[in-house]
């Protein structure tokens, strides 16, 4: 059995969250779509929220699940690893250079905290431009989001936002 462990913020979760999802689900038996903390960010919806929207798009993708990381990534990944009896690897997604400046250096740490290993795919092109930062300004602003989220995220967010940010 092959995990791939697919981490991340997910504030709120986007197409092209969803794209990498899959592309780690050919390249593993199963994939868990982990919540995390950002350290460096304030979530504008709850760990349960962010959870259970991934868990709406991702329920037509068997072998596919979402749960939260209650601390640190490779703490998880361990568990994950424990529970399937199998291996894990981590699949994070690339929009460009940027990102992999970013992900490299936690690609490392994880390694040296656990030997886990990390993967990186690169995202569908037409997705790029989409990141979750962006997704909550265009929304706060009153743009629209419909077609950068999957159906019922948008929504959420836009109700997060009416009752006030953290
Ligand atoms: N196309 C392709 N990839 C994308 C796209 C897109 N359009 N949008 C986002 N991605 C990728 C990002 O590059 C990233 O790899 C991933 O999707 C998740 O992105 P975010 O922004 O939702 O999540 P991050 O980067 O804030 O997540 C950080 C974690 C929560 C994974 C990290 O902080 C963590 O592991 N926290 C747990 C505590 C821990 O272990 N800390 C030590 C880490 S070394």
């Amino acid at each position: 059995m092959r995990t791939a462990v697919v981490p991340g913020s997910f504030d709120p979760v986007t197409l092209g969250h969803l794209d990498v999802v899959a592309r780690a689900r050919a390249l593993a038996d199963e994939v868990v779509v982990a919540v995390g903390r950002n350290a460096g960010k304030t979530p504008l919806l709850t760990a349960d929220e962010r959870r259970d929207a991934i868990a709406e798009a991702v329920a037509d993708l068997p072998g596919v699940r979402a749960e939260i990381i209650p601390g640190l990534l490779v703490d998880f990944c361990r568990d994950v690893a424990t529970a399937s009896g199998g291996d894990v690897f981590i699949v994070k997604g690339l929009r460009g250079g940027g990102d992999l400046d970013a992900e490299a250096p936690m690609a490392a740490m994880n390694r040296h905290l656990s030997g886990v290993e990390t993967v990186f795919v690169v995202g569908a092109g037409h997705l790029n431009h989409i990141a979750s930062s962006m997704v909550r300004d265009v929304a706060r602003h009153g743009g629209a989001i419909d077609d950068l989220v999957p159906p019922g995220t948008a929504d959420l967010v836009r109700a997060r936002l009416e009752l006030g940010e953290p």
